[in-house]
């Protein structure tokens, strides 16, 4: 079809090509979200993601209810690290035995196909949908997503995940500056930083909305059931 449904949105109604529309689940991962991973590592407080798992699980309920397709996003580096910079095994000082590669208790830390890089449980992908491994926190740097989203036709992208202001705001700004109309599930994202969530959404929609616009999940779920 090409309907077009509208979400109340911030700053302005969002208009949404039902049939040119994908959904971008950014970095679910037990990396970032559970005890031994690669957010652990880093010293973070865990529990602050959590809090967006209902409103995660909302958007995919809706997605997959108006057909949409999904793309679950991991952020994974190669067994060999051949896809790792340097800059990004030293950054954050982690301490012995808790850098990107080493085994940690949910497998080798950042590694694809680990048990740790696995999506959550709660939020896990169903057959057909789409995974896509990205060394960066952007998900267009050094991978497949802008061919696939060609190939399939897309033009509008709903984005969720964590962390809002890193891997999510960066992918959101990457779709952005391609030609993409991008809206942030506020209560589908999260980040240890409760401040920087609220920061990012605000300097997303700013300025008649310079990166894009934000909706809460039922605000999409009901212009799109
Ligand atoms: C981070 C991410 N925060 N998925 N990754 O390192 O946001």
């Amino acid at each position: 079809s090409s309907a077009v449904a509208t979400v109340i949105a911030k700053p302005y109604d969002y208009p949404l090509p039902l049939d040119k529309t994908a959904v971008v689940m950014v970095d679910f991962q037990k990396d970032f979200m559970l005890k031994g991973g690669f957010g652990d590592a880093l010293g973070n407080d865990l529990a602050q993601l959590q809090e967006c798992v209902p409103g995660a699980q909302a958007l995919l309920k809706a997605a997959r209810a108006a057909h949409l397709p999904i793309v679950h996003t991991l952020e994974a580096h190669k067994p060999d690290l051949s896809d790792l910079h340097p800059c990004k095994l030293t950054r954050g000082n982690p301490k012995e035995g808790m850098r990107i590669g080493d085994k940690g208790a949910m497998g080798r830390i950042l590694i694809r196909d680990e048990p740790g890089n696995g999506i959550v449980d709660e939020l896990a992908p169903l057959p057909g949908e789409k995974l896509l491994h990205k060394p960066g926190k952007g998900a267009f740097y050094n991978t497949e997503l802008e061919a696939w989203l060609q190939a399939h036709g897309i033009t509008h992208l709903l984005f969720a995940g964590v962390t809002t202001e890193v891997c999510v705001q960066t992918s959101m700004r990457e779709a952005n500056d391609r030609g993409y109309e991008c809206l942030l599930v506020s209560d589908a994202t999260g980040s240890y930083f409760p401040e920087f969530k609220a920061a990012a959404i605000a300097m997303i929609v700013a300025q008649g909305g310079i990166v894009g616009w934000a909706a809460d999940s039922a605000a999409v779920a009901a212009a799109i059931e």
